[in-house]
């Protein structure tokens, strides 16, 4: 027996010697090597090669910070059939508490589908304008993240003069001191008149059961006239980090009065000692040139966001070791719309975050004139806790009907036609 352990030791040795002359000959010729060098070679390399090492791993299958995502579609949501009068969207994270999953989302429950925000001004207090006005704060529970109970209104719209009493939307939660703090947007008019606008404001609790008070003031407003953010604040995100709140948000600018031609997104970070305030803007905000939404969690030392949507880099992973400076950590297909990721360690103070592998987001649905928004559950891998290889791969597998689905309209056709003729 002691022959052939020798031969193996032996052998190992040789390869081992051989890859590492290999590497050292490599390096001497200044060729890129032919297996993955673990840092960037020592010699000049193309931009691409160059920023290849700088993604936590340069090989994209080993980026703890890349993944797909899966789809599921939760149980126990009615939409009356589909006809637009029934809309959820804009779910918060999910949050634990003694063995139950809860979750709060927008809810419009009215006796039309939305006229759309180009006819806002036909809107009345019955006739909602888009799928977010006329809408409540209901939320549900769930023992496994699957199957869910709606519970109820947990924060209804306030009457006049407080901040929503047209509609209140598109919440997030925060768990501090053993309280809970909703964040949601508060419309006084119905969206689409002069914009989308709105604040944010909050309600808090001392169970996620409610009741739910309402704080009836602006927790995060507009900037000044003249700043990127002067028009209104969403989607606010909030984290423990450093021992602070950091609530990220969105902004919408560059168009005035409501421009979608002309329309820019970007994301700012506001600070607080304390859940109601006062909340101090970070200096170099926007510290976001994309995403309509994105979803912040603690990782690492740092702060992760999935960025989707909108600008220049959508549908990228990035991190920022200090929470403001945010570089691309990968590239993403297919992410969540407005995803809300299950994020334990949001709330802890952790020094040290673990990821997210799952949470809760919504899609589009129903026709022209019979517009809505249904939940919908992801699944992802960009957990240091969670080991899903297929969720590592790049292959989507998408059929011919899928990219036949998304084909050119009539005109678009036409005019293809017609460039093809005239050469
Ligand atoms: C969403 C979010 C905000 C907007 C509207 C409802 O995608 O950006 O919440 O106000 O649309």
């Amino acid at each position: 027996m002691a022959y052939p352990r020798v031969l193996l030791l032996l052998s190992c040795f040789f390869v081992l010697n051989a890859h590492v002359n290999a590497q050292q000959d490599n390096q001497k010729r200044q060729v890129f090597p032919h297996t993955m060098p673990d840092k960037k070679p020592d010699f000049p390399l193309s931009a691409a090669m160059d920023r290849m090492f700088d993604y936590p791993a340069p090989r994209v299958q080993d980026n703890e910070l890349y993944s797909q995502f899966r789809f599921t579609r939760p149980e126990g949501f009615d939409y009356n059939g589909g006809d637009g009068t029934i809309s959820r969207r804009d779910p918060t994270r999910p949050i634990l508490v003694d063995g139950k999953y809860y979750v709060w989302y927008t809810k419009r429950h009215t006796k039309t589908p939305p006229i759309g925000s180009r006819n806002a001004a036909q809107a009345t207090d019955e006739i909602p304008s888009t799928d977010w006005d006329l809408a409540d704060l209901w939320y549900a529970t769930s023992s496994d993240g699957f199957t869910w109970q709606e519970q109820g209104v947990a924060v209804p719209r306030p009457a006049k003069p407080h901040p929503g009493s047209r509609s209140v939307a598109t919440p997030d939660i925060l768990v501090w001191e053993g309280k809970y703090y909703l964040y949601y947007q508060a419309f006084d008019e119905p969206s689409g008149l002069n914009g989308d606008l709105c604040v944010v404001t909050a309600s808090v609790a001392d169970s996620p059961n409610g009741p739910w008070q309402p704080v009836h003031k602006t927790i995060i407003g507009p900037g000044p006239q003249g700043d990127w953010d002067q028009n209104l604040i969403h989607d606010p995100m909030p984290i423990v980090y450093k021992g602070k709140i950091y609530l990220y948000f969105k902004s919408t600018y560059n168009k005035w009065p409501d421009n979608r031609k002309n329309y820019a997104v970007a994301h700012g970070l506001a600070i607080a000692e304390h859940p109601l305030g006062p909340f101090k803007k970070h200096p170099m905000n926007p510290i976001s040139n994309s995403g309509h939404e994105a979803m912040y969690f603690p990782y690492k030392e740092g702060v992760a966001t999935v960025i989707t949507t909108d600008g220049n880099e959508r549908n990228t992973v990035q991190y920022a070791e200090d929470g403001v400076n945010f570089n691309i950590a990968s590239v993403i297909s297919f992410p969540p719309h407005a995803g809300a990721p299950y994020t334990p360690d949001a709330f802890t103070n952790t020094s040290y975050g673990r990821g997210i592998s799952w949470g809760l987001n919504f899609f589009y649905e129903g026709g022209k004139g019979k517009q809505y928004s249904v939940l919908s559950r992801f699944d992802t891998d960009l957990s240091l806790d969670v080991n899903e290889t297929e969720l590592k791969q790049t292959w989507m597998g998408l059929n011919s009907n899928f990219y036949f689905s998304r084909g050119l309209n009539k005109e678009q056709k036409q005019r293809a036609i017609q460039r093809a003729i005239k050469q």
